[in-house]
């Protein structure tokens, strides 16, 4: 890995010729995080595999058609592959924003990670031409380095972050640490590809997709520290009951989440009431909560929120649908 410094950058297309989810350029204030300068291995992703015993969805057979080989980039991994990678070797994913300012590697407003015109000797993408030789992917590293020593930030594999897609996002983003849009069903991917034309290779480039996709040019790279570090990305969520509950009906929620985050959780629509919190070990998170009279959410959403130690908001999810029913009824008939 390697030291990406704090500081300062206008995130966002500077040259007017992206799509609209690239506007509009906005000033972005990180503090410093690692980054790992290749994105992952085969060999790297084969090894996770092998030791933690996690269930690979994707297939073998088909990584080594575009990726045949250790020392070339894993491809067909959906973002939840991606995170479990990062969470077995003690990383995480980059935000949207920690991966732009790393692909810019010290340079500002530049339409590449090494200025505004790309040929072949530059990156590997669609076609092949001076020291790309590669119609599908190439062995990690294969093209000079960033200004912060980073490969193949333009090209290769796209490469998943952390973030919910927000196509508007830029017009609202925080300027510190932006984590990403509250709601959304894509992740981000970022970088362009070995089977796209250089345009997708633009460092302002923003590209989407549903995290339990995979594809063949979907990769990753991980990275650690930041102020993201204690973003707590749910491992594991589980909630008692049916998902209809009465007045008087208790919901349990279980979250396994990261060391040194708090976890809270509201219904939408009944606001203000206790939390629920309860008992905290190590990275696993208990929560109950008991419907009262006068409690009125239909159909909500329950949106758990775990928050790092500074109280910002790390995460939020809204994966499970609470009806309560019969509440309004028993009101009106006492
Ligand atoms: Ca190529
Ligand atoms: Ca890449
Ligand atoms: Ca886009």
């Amino acid at each position: 890995m390697v030291l990406i410094p704090a500081g300062t950058f206008e995130m966002g297309d500077h040259f007017g010729d992206g799509e609209g989810d690239e506007q509009p350029v906005h000033r972005v204030e990180l503090d410093a995080f690692y980054m790992d300068v290749c994105e992952v291995t085969v060999g790297q992703f084969r090894e996770f595999v092998n030791q933690s015993g996690y269930k690979y969805g994707g297939n073998w057979a088909n990584v080594a058609k575009y990726s045949p080989g250790n020392d070339y980039p894993m491809i067909y991994v959906t973002w939840s592959d991606a995170t479990a990678y990062a969470k077995w070797v003690g990383k995480r994913l980059p935000t949207e924003a920690e991966w732009e300012y790393a692909a810019r590697g010290g340079l500002a407003g530049k339409r590449y990670p090494w200025g505004d015109e790309i040929s072949h000797d530059d990156a590997n993408y669609s076609g092949t031409g001076g020291k790309d030789k590669w119609v599908y992917t190439a062995p990690v590293g294969s093209f000079a380095a960033n200004g912060y020593g980073l490969y193949d930030m333009a090209g290769n594999v796209y490469e998943w972050c952390l973030d919910r897609f927000g196509s508007d996002y830029y017009s609202k983003s925080p300027t510190k640490n932006p984590p990403g849009a509250d709601i959304g069903l894509t992740r981000v991917l970022r970088g362009g590809n070995w089977a796209y034309d250089s345009f997708t290779l633009r460092v302002a480039n923003r590209n989407n997709a549903p995290p339990n996709n995979w594809s063949y040019p979907y990769g990753f790279r991980c990275v650690s520290g930041g102020g993201s570090d204690t973003i707590a990305e749910i491992e594991r969520l589980s909630v008692s009951g049916s998902g209809k509950y009465k007045v008087g009906d208790k919901i349990s929620i279980k979250v396994i989440g990261e060391e040194n985050a708090f976890v809270t959780f509201q219904i939408a629509g009944i606001t203000g009431k206790e939390p629920l919190l309860q008992g905290m070990s190590a990275n696993e998170y208990r929560a109950s909560y008991t419907f009262r009279s006068g409690e009125r959410a239909l159909n909500t959403k329950l949106i758990i929120e775990l928050t790092d130690q500074h109280g910002n908001v790390a995460t939020k999810v809204a994966k499970k649908t609470v009806s309560i029913v019969e509440e309004l009824q028993l009101n009106r008939s006492r």
